[in-house]
């Protein structure tokens, strides 16, 4: 496989020759003005991160590479025509910048597949914590533990010149991704399979292995989590998983650190737990209005009664997109296509008719439309993969390909350490306000 390592790195140090020019030519260029209302909402919409492996347009929504999701679709390489494309595709694209011959993805995944042995000390880890500990705190420990086998820390550690990292980091990436279906997995099946366990099989595909592993190894379901490890890999730099593992990675933590603590980010219920919340979510309405057939009415009662409650509509919203985020409609047209009725399904349709024009009325929601979380967990539960306090694992293994394509691209670029300024409430008051007698003392 060293010839992607080596049109990877071929690729790179042209861009980071770039990056290297445009710095010491045009550093003195002013490029955005910043309000104190971007500052104190989240530092939204300011550009801040160097991030090649896609870019989020908040009316299109994701591109990878310049390519949207209905063309990743249709271009990327499939294991058959009609099927949905190999993840390991979307990674080379990210990576190296062109779409891949099915070759190339072929030798990607068995690539992997020779990559995948995890250490038993993981295991060990992972059976060290209570069943009932959540599957992402299982997860982000089991890719800490396994921070042992990093080769960038030993390389660091032997003094290696600094303009080889991406090399070490590469081989770590690698390894990394090569293993998470393997971790996965062995959580699903120890919290929820009698920790009865499934080898691997090495001839099927990083996404598919996944599944088999799982225990839901039907070609249905190895087909949707094709199009589920695709459509979660990456969404621009600034998500809180992707900037965290790159500023965790700016202080040359190894890349196990860097995505371990990208995964305690998607944790959070405003990022990848909403992907469970949002079957939470419909089940405490069914238990509420005693109903699983609820009519729009009853439906827009609850969203009512959830906002009153001062909580969020989980799977709607976002922080840049303004429309229905395009990951959502790729879901619902695979539903479309391949699935004739489901329950949950249906709900989650009804609940796209019936819950934007109710946010929409509250005022201050900047997007009251849906984002991918909204649709993901109903194809899973649909094909029976019930157990949705595990779903933010999965999300969680595809993410790994989007970050952790960023962050060799950031070891060849020799990305500074990131460090911000930051100042007391003193300090913003002053510039608004200096001698205003209505301030509170704080
Ligand atoms: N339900 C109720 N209130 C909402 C929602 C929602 N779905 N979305 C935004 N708001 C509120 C938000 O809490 C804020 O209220 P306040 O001023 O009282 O703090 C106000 O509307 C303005 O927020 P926005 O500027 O529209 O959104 P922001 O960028 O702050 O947050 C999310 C973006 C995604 C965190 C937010 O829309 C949300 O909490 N959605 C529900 C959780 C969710 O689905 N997260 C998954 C996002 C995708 N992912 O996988 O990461
Ligand atoms: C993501 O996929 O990371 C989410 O949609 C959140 C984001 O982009 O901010």
């Amino acid at each position: 496989m060293e010839y992607i390592k080596y049109r990877f790195f071929q690729k790179a140090s042209k861009c980071s020759k770039e990056f290297q020019r445009i710095k010491e030519n045009h550093g003195g260029k002013v490029i955005a003005q910043i309000t104190l209302e971007q500052v104190l909402s989240g530092m939204k919409g300011i550009p801040l991160l160097v991030t090649d492996t896609s870019k989020l347009d908040p009316n299109e929504g994701i591109r990878f590479k310049g390519y949207t999701i209905d063309e990743l679709r249709e271009k990327l390489p499939k294991i058959s025509p009609s099927g949905e494309p190999l993840p390991e595709g979307l990674f080379y694209l990210m990576l190296i910048g062109e779409i891949p011959s099915k070759e190339d993805v072929l030798n990607l995944s068995k690539d992997f597949a020779t990559r995948a042995h995890v250490p038993q000390h993981v295991f060990d880890v992972i059976d060290a914590l209570p069943k009932n500990s959540r599957p992402m705190t299982q997860f982000s420990a089991a890719i800490l533990a396994m921070a042992t086998e990093s080769i960038f820390q030993k390389a660091y550690r032997a003094g290696v010149n600094k303009k080889y990292f991406w090399d070490s980091t590469y081989e770590d990436v690698m390894n990394l991704i090569a293993r998470l279906p393997h971790i996965a997995a062995y959580i699903y099946r120890r919290n929820f399979h009698n920790d009865e366990h499934i080898e691997a099989n090495p001839r099927l595909d990083w996404a598919a292995n996944l599944a088999h592993m799982m225990g839901h190894g039907s070609e249905e379901v190895r087909r949707l989590f094709r199009l589920y490890m695709v459509i979660h890999a990456d969404h621009e730099g600034g998500n809180v998983s992707a900037h965290t593992a790159h500023l965790v990675g700016s202080a040359l933590s190894n890349p196990y650190y860097a995505y371990a603590a990208a995964m305690t980010g998607l944790a959070g219920p405003l990022h990848g737990f909403a992907n469970q919340d949002v079957i939470h979510w419909i089940f405490q309405m069914i238990d509420d209005l005693d109903t699983d057939t609820p009519t729009d009415e009853q439906m827009a009662g609850y969203i009512q009664k959830t906002l009153k409650e001062g909580r969020v509509i989980p799977g709607y919203g976002h922080a840049v997109l303004r429309k229905t985020d395009p990951r959502f409609t790729a879901q619902q047209d695979f539903a479309e296509r391949y699935i004739k009725d489901s329950p949950m399904i249906n709900l989650v349709n009804q609940l796209y008719r019936v819950v934007p024009p109710i946010l929409s009325n509250v005022g201050k929601i900047k997007n009251p439309w849906p984002n991918v979380d909204a649709f993901s967990g109903s194809l899973l539960y649909h094909y029976g993969i019930k157990e949705y306090t595990f779903y933010t694992v999965l999300f969680g293994v595809s993410r790994a390909l989007g970050v952790l394509a960023s962050l060799v691209n950031d070891r060849v670029y020799g990305l500074p350490i990131e460090r911000p300024t930051s100042y007391p409430l003193q300090w913003f008051r002053d510039l608004v306000d200096k001698d205003s007698k209505e301030k509170e003392s704080c």
